[in-house]
């Protein structure tokens, strides 16, 4: 089975080769798509460099990058994944065996279920990240603990067929969203969370936040 990485990249040349470093170490059959939209720096430089398919295009936003890479993918798993060295690919054998054993369409990856290394910071963003899944788990009737993790693996069909138009941040709620009304075998395991601050250049904020319940809400009202 054939593996793709979706790596949407903003301004990550301080972590963008050691991912792709990490991929590499991977045994794996994988192909690597980056998107890099808008970079100032030499961020898609070096993921050239590192022999990745590069796509560049203007300043969007992770869901737009994202979406930019599913025409390309020729994988039978599709896994996100984020540039910045908050997850780390050695776990990503792990993520998709559910996948790859026909278990599962789709794993989330969770930083929230307990039981990985997981850093010690940011409270608020620990809350939204609880009432964000509680809400997705009333509205959808489901169980995740961790819906706006980075990981995500997907069968490749599944990712294909799910129609996503968001730009920014946004896309979590979607896809999440979306793959909770298709009733598609959802599974989460747990994964370390390396979190970085913002002066390490995250960059979600609390209005992700606010956004992501209404895209919740909106995708849940949706024919
Ligand atoms: N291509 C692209 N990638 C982005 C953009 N914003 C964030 N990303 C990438 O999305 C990933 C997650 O961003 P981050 O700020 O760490 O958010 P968090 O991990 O969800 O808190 C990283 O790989 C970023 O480089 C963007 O505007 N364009
Ligand atoms: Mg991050």
């Amino acid at each position: 089975m054939k593996v793709s990485f979706l790596v949407a990249a903003h301004n990550e040349e301080a972590t963008i080769g050691a991912v792709l470093d990490a991929i590499d170490r991977l045994d794996l059959d994988r192909q690597v798509i980056v998107v890099d939209d808008g970079s100032t720096d030499a961020t898609a430089a070096i993921a050239e460099g590192r022999g990745a398919t590069v796509i560049r295009q203007p300043h969007r936003g992770k869901g737009a990058a994202i979406r930019a890479a599913i025409p390309g993918i020729e994988g039978d798993i599709a896994v996100i994944q984020d540039a910045d060295m908050e997850y780390d690919p050695a776990e990503v054998p792990a993520l998709i065996e559910p996948i790859a054993r026909g278990a599962a369409d789709v794993v989330y990856g969770s930083r929230l279920s307990g039981g990985r290394p997981q850093r010690a910071y940011l409270f608020w963003h620990l809350v939204g990240n609880r009432f964000l899944s509680l809400l997705t788990n009333v509205l959808f009737n489901t169980t995740l603990s961790d819906m706006e993790t980075g990981y995500k693996a997907f069968r490749t069909e599944v990712l294909r067929s799910l129609d996503l138009r968001e730009d920014d941040f946004a896309i979590e709620p979607e896809i999440t969203g979306k793959v909770c009304k298709r009733k598609l075998r959802i599974y989460e395991l747990p994964i370390s969370y390396y979190g970085r601050t913002y002066a390490e250049g995250k960059k979600i904020t609390w209005r992700d936040g606010f956004k992501a319940i209404w895209v919740l809400l909106r995708t849940r009202a949706e024919r």
